[in-house]
């Protein structure tokens, strides 16, 4: 689908939202009132909101836990308020305030989460199957890490759903890192798109910090999974800007990533990049990129306020969440 001028600015307004919130999530951890831990999303803003613009609202989303999926869900038409109350551990969360982190969103196709890496593949392929009997052309978006990549999940799940022809894009995040390991220590080739060939399903890489590009290769994936074609792995080369998780040390093995290393990631920046782009291109001026981020500032003060006030979940809620009526 070609894009219009007001689906760039979309575009565009949702990785600045989505990188406001990330900073929001982060100020709330560091002042106690996130009870959940944190892994930030910066860097890879492009790649989540730029491939969930391809998608159904009832699409599949197994979004990657970089920003904890957020970036998936704007991009999908959600906003950040039940996100944050959960992670405040609020009764107005997506999960009632109980998950934090492996928070679900069914009404937007993702169904859930979990903390091992390496899951998502078995449980996408479920999803990829129903899918498929379903009959309604849904589609799964699979995100995992570079480091997930070296779960053996990861071939078992490619090769059924090739096999099978099941509508599931496999989207690598790779942003170089898995928690303190580069991923050039326990990969042998240079891109992990290769894999694709083994299971006759296309691969391709793209570069993950250029919207237009996450976009354009997602949507090709996406259209060939809907009309029946089957499976596709796409890897994306993104940025870790911050540490694996908040509060925990920025360490490459053990060697601690310099400020002149990170500032290099940063050059490559998704939305500063994009904002470039969509200025030269005439269709954002600077004062409408002075508008998107007051309105995004504004919609961040209302997101923490709608979590603040919102009361805990009553222990009770327990009992209708494990047993039924
Ligand atoms: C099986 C398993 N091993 C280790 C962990 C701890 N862990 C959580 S995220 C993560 C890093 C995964 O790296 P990658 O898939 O590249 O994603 P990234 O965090 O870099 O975005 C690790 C080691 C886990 N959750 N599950």
């Amino acid at each position: 689908m070609k894009l219009e001028k007001d689906d760039l600015i979309l575009l565009y307004r949702n990785m600045v939202r989505t990188r406001k919130l990330d900073e929001l999530t982060i100020k709330g951890l560091q002042e106690g009132k996130v009870l959940s831990f944190y892994h930030s999303g910066q860097g890879s803003e492009g790649l989540a909101v730029g491939s969930a613009a391809c998608l159904r609202k009832d699409d599949y989303l197994w979004g990657h836990h970089r920003g904890h999926g957020i970036g998936y869900l704007i991009g999908k038409g959600l906003d950040g308020k039940a996100f944050l109350a959960e992670h405040y551990g609020k009764v107005t969360g997506s999960c009632l305030g109980i998950s934090g982190f492996h928070f679900a969103e069914p009404e937007y196709g993702a169904l859930g989460a979990a903390g091992t890496i390496g899951s998502q593949f078995p449980i996408s392929l479920g999803w990829g199957l129903a899918a498929k009997k379903t009959g309604k052309q849904q589609v799964v978006l699979a995100c995992f890490g570079d480091g997930g990549s070296n779960r053996g999940t990861l071939h078992e799940a490619f090769n059924l759903a090739a096999v099978w022809k099941l509508p599931i894009v496999w989207l690598c995040d790779n942003n170089g890192m898995a928690q303190y390991t580069p991923i050039k220590d326990t990969y042998p080739k240079d891109d992990i798109a290769d894999l694709a060939g083994g299971y006759n399903m296309p691969g391709v890489v793209v570069d993950g910090m250029d919207i237009m590009a996450v976009y354009e290769a997602v949507e090709a994936a996406v259209d060939r999974a809907r009309a029946g074609g089957g499976p596709s792995l796409i890897e994306a080369k993104t940025a870790r800007y911050r540490s694996h998780s908040e509060g925990s040390p920025d360490v490459s093995h053990t060697v601690t990533r310099s400020e002149a290393e990170i500032a290099e990631l940063k050059k490559r920046d998704p939305i500063e990049t994009f904002k470039i782009k969509l200025l030269k291109q005439g269709v954002l001026t600077e004062e409408m990129v002075d508008q998107i981020n007051k309105e995004a500032d504004e919609e961040i003060i209302e997101t923490e306020k709608f979590s603040l006030d919102s009361p805990p979940p009553e222990p009770s809620i327990l009992n209708k969440l494990i047993y039924a009526e």
